[in-house]
């Protein structure tokens, strides 16, 4: 009895492009043809079927896209760290002004979006202080405006609309789920100054576990510019910051200081800036560089550090 796997003709399945024949539009449900959603209603009983596919299409549709990104992305223009709320808004400044620039977005949650699924003590709404509601009318997202500040009615739909925009720009990708570890350098001063070049990434899972598994050496990307927005400290935040320290670029750093608004959105925005050369800092990774204040559940400063950092950023490229 031939073993299951050489009674299954292997090369005819390769033969099928990934994009087979099929379209749903023709498909015939019962001999009608299933067009719209509406036509498939209450055809359920009748005959419904989906096309035909194989498991391994599956996998390597999956696979064939995530090894190309990394092999394309490899070598990219710039390189954001962090997936939060400041990340999200510089990604949408850079791929909406420079659609040339490849631009990977490393983010070490599964789910990106950093803090910014609900507004303050786990309540929905999202509060903005203007001018911020200029980026949300920018983004195209509602939000009921209360005279100085604004508020959108439900901080992921902030997020999840950025998030969409920043998701559907052909030069940016971005990978979840992966974590930055260390930080690519090369000389760049007589006393051991560097610049940074790019990022050390591995899956967070594996992130997580160097401690107790040995030798799980990470991947790379090199860049020529790098936006940190890991946030204020954590386990995984202001992870850059930290790695300048470590690696004697900066001396020590501030630590974030305690919750005024008004002083630290207007800090977080003004400063963001170009920490040492190659490595731009943004959001609340940066109140633990500059020692700067907290500033609770509102969100508008990470927004425009968002703007600020890629304009850093597209200064770098112009020059
Ligand atoms: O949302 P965060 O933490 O950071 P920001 O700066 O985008 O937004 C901060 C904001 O949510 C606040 O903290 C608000 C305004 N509250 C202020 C206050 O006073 O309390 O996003 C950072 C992202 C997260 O998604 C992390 O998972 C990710 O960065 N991250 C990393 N991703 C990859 N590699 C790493 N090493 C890493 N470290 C953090």
């Amino acid at each position: 009895m031939a073993p299951p796997a050489a009674m299954f003709n292997e090369s005819a399945v390769d033969s099928v492009p990934l994009k087979s024949t099929f379209d749903v539009k023709t498909f015939p449900i019962q001999n009608g043809k299933a067009k719209t959603l509406e036509e498939l209603a209450d055809k359920w009983d009748h005959g419904f079927k989906f096309a035909p596919i194989r498991e391994s299409q599956v996998s390597r549709a999956m696979t064939r896209r995530y090894f190309k990104d990394l092999d394309t992305y490899a070598e990219s223009d710039i390189v954001i760290v962090g997936a939060g709320s400041c990340g999200l808004s510089t990604a949408y400044q850079l791929g909406k002004a420079r659609p040339d620039l490849k631009i990977a977005i490393i983010e070490a949650s599964v789910s990106p979006g950093g803090g910014a699924w609900l507004g303050g003590q786990l309540f929905s709404a999202m509060v903005m202080r203007k001018p911020a509601d200029a980026f949300l009318t920018d983004l195209g997202v509602p939000f009921e405006d209360e005279g100085d500040f604004v508020v959108v009615k439900h901080a992921a739909l902030f997020t999840s609309t950025l998030l969409s925009k920043v998701l559907s720009f052909p030069n940016i990708k971005l990978f979840n789920a992966t974590a930055v570890e260390d930080l690519i350098t090369r000389p760049s001063g007589p006393d051991g100054q560097v610049r940074i070049a790019g990022v050390v990434t591995n899956w967070t899972l594996v992130t997580m576990h160097h401690d107790d598994q040995s030798c799980m050496d990470p991947n790379t990307i090199n860049a020529p510019l790098v936006i940190s927005t890991t946030g204020h400290d954590g386990p995984f935040g202001a992870f850059s910051v930290k790695r300048l320290v470590s690696m004697q670029q900066i001396e020590k750093l501030g630590g974030m200081r305690g919750l005024d608004m008004n002083t630290a959105e207007d800090a977080i925005v003004i400063r963001t800036r170009e920490v040492v050369p190659g490595l731009i800092v943004g959001g609340m990774e940066l109140s633990e560089v500059d020692g700067a204040n907290r500033m609770g559940p509102t969100f508008g400063a990470m927004a425009l550090s968002g703007v600020k950092a890629a304009e850093e950023a597209l200064k770098v490229f112009e020059e």
